[in-house]
């Protein structure tokens, strides 16, 4: 019990690149954090008490009405005292007709929360402009990695719930403006990237908006954002700069924030730029031959390597994989 209690703790505290909670426009659902049990209307509850019969803890929930006609409750359960892990969190999706409700939705996994990450706390506002409203969960398959605790975005139409997004998600923001929310998520491709240390691990933000009824790869439309991170990953390379000594693994913050520019400069639409400033500045202050070899083969790998052939594959207006 103790090590699963710790995992969820290191989920929750998984914040990649340290970014700021959501930037929430609208909270029309009700989060009920677990430390008072959560209440539900009426023509919930028979589904509910028949769920915690089976054996189901009711950990957390969120009514609203999320296609404008019926009401619904999300709600996350724990499974007390199963084996499985995989089957140890429930998320479910119940619609309601005034009277009683039944599921129409269901996932089991490690773990589920809505109130995780900075993602994780915006529920049931209409993220993406297209009238109905959003569930934002928070996943986890028990790792503590960028990629294995993806927030996932669920809507409901026709009584079927639909996953419209799933990764993981840092902030949902309207960079732009226009009223409807972009998704800010983690490229967690280079996540442990040739052995250096978490913390060190280069990341980007990738940038996906809602286009003709899904969510597309659109970061180099958001210039201004992309200025901003430059700049404040220059500011991360200068402070680890001044850890160089000719210790071996003493440069990996500052190899680690010039990878993760190059790869935000791609992200930005140019490729050219990112490498020109990748070997810039692995071309400087190495302090020891080897830490000069190591940066030759990471040079390399970016030039015309698989990390060049990744950045490459990443196109304007492709569909976010929904894993
Ligand atoms: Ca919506
Ligand atoms: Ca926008």
């Amino acid at each position: 019990m103790r090590s699963h209690t710790l995992v969820i703790a290191a989920v929750l505290a998984l914040q990649p690149f340290g970014l700021v909670s959501a930037n929430t426009r609208q909270t029309a659902g009700q989060t009920v954090q677990p430390s008072a049990p959560p209440q539900v209307s009426a023509e919930f509850q028979s589904e509910v008490s028949q769920l915690i019969s089976t054996g189901l803890k009711l950990k957390e929930a969120v009514e609203a009405s999320l296609d404008g006609v019926s009401k619904h409750l999300a709600a996350v359960f724990e499974r007390a005292g199963t084996k499985d892990p995989t089957q140890r969190f429930e998320f479910r999706i119940l619609e309601g007709d005034g009277k009683t409700s039944k599921t129409i939705f269901r996932r089991s996994d490690f773990f589920f929360s809505f109130g995780g990450n900075g993602a994780g706390r915006v529920n049931a506002p209409d993220i993406n402009g297209d009238g109905l409203k959003e569930i934002v969960v928070q996943s986890s398959s028990g790792g503590n990695c960028w990629g294995c605790n993806p927030t996932e975005i669920y809507r409901v139409s026709n009584h079927k719930a639909e996953l419209i997004a799933a990764g993981p998600i840092q902030r949902i923001a309207d960079l732009n403006n226009d009223g409807i929310a972009e998704l800010l998520m983690a490229d967690a491709r280079w996540e442990s990237y040739d052995d250096l240390s978490h913390a060190a691990s280069p990341g980007a933000v990738m940038i996906y908006a809602w286009k003709n009824g899904r969510y597309v790869y659109a970061s180099r439309d958001f210039a201004a954002y992309y200025r901003a991170e430059t700049e404040r990953i220059r500011a991360a390379i200068e402070e680890a700069k001044t850890s160089v000594t000719t210790e071996e693994l003493s440069d990996e913050g500052y190899v680690g924030g010039a990878i993760g520019l190059a790869i935000t400069y791609a992200h930005a639409g140019d490729f050219e730029r990112g490498i020109t400033e990748l070997e810039t500045l692995l071309n400087s202050n190495a302090k020891s031959a080897a830490q000069k070899k190591h940066r030759a083969v990471i040079l390399q790998d970016f030039r015309s390597g698989e990390s060049a052939t990744k950045l490459r594959a990443m196109k304007y207006g492709d569909p976010l994989p929904l894993g």
